[in-house]
């Protein structure tokens, strides 16, 4: 069933990607409203998109439940529901910088076993992102593996031996609420010393496939709604990469994520640099 979801998930984020694309005026795109915060924008292409991806898997399956990042969550009968962010990385797609995505996540409602990702509600069991500008995507199916899509190819996820702690190249995020950014600022200030250098691209969901792919080497964040997470993080520790919270699950406090070879060292160093 895993396999099926991921291949409705892609057959779906391909159409939804090619309508944002479509969609993208030349130059900036008008914010429709703010969420969070002032700096929060949502789009009405975000809407559309959103609206796009729900009515194509629910006309499939009409009886799973879905929950996207602009809101009319769907409660569903089936035991799956779908986790959507329509445009992970929306400031960009607003300026126009090429990095934002959709990602498509299906969890059921099983409670998951092991250590492995979590949705809001259920486990995740396939998970799709694909960056709008470049097209590359990226696709995991839980217990089988995460891959990069090349056509009708899948280049297997094998995250690479990291460099030590000190060389690591840190992919991260900042919340929009200003107070929380301070505190966040200040916490990279005391890391930022103790690795290679970070990464600030704006796009949760294309940071962690970074890491499955080896383009980073670690990552942290916090606020991450499960929308923003749940496809790349399924992506990540299918790829070897260990992804945790403040107390074992990645959640909305924290998300860090690094391979097993540093895991340990670079979380202690997370949480004691005040993350
Ligand atoms: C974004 C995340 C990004 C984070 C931004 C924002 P959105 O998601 O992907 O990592 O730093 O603050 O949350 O809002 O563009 O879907």
């Amino acid at each position: 069933m895993s396999e099926d979801l991921l291949a409705l998930a892609r057959e779906v984020g391909r159409e939804a990607a090619d309508f944002v694309a479509r969609s993208r005026p030349v130059g900036r795109v008008d914010v429709a409203a703010t969420k969070s915060s002032a700096t929060d924008a949502v789009t009405a292409i975000d809407r559309a998109c959103e609206e796009l991806i729900r009515e194509r898997i629910l006309a499939r399956r009409p009886q799973d439940g879905f929950v996207g990042e602009e809101g009319n969550d769907i409660a569903g009968t089936s035991g799956v529901e779908w986790i959507v962010d329509p445009i992970d990385g929306t400031v960009n797609f607003v300026y126009g910088i090429p990095v934002y995505a959709v990602s498509i996540a299906a969890a059921v409602d099983e409670p998951g076993g092991g250590a492995g990702p979590r949705a809001a509600i259920g486990t995740v069991v396939a998970g799709y992102v694909v960056n709008i500008p470049s097209g590359e995507e990226w696709a995991a199916v839980r217990g089988e593996g995460s891959w990069q899509l090349e056509g009708d190819q899948r280049r297997r996820l094998i995250a690479p031996d990291p460099p030590i702690l000190a060389h690591a190249l840190v992919g991260t995020g900042f919340h929009y609420v200003p107070e929380i950014r301070a505190r966040q600022a200040d916490a990279m200030a005391k890391l930022l010393p103790q690795v290679r250098d970070i990464r600030r691209s704006g796009s949760a969901a294309l940071n962690l496939c970074e890491v499955a792919a080896g383009r980073l080497d670690v990552y942290v964040e916090q606020g991450l709604m499960p929308w923003d997470r749940a496809a790349a993080v399924l992506v990540a520790t299918e790829a070897g990469i260990v992804v945790a919270g403040l107390d074992g699950e990645p959640d909305e406090r924290l998300v860090m994520a690094a391979h097993p070879a540093i895991s340990e060292e670079y979380f202690s160093l997370v949480r004691a640099c005040g993350f």
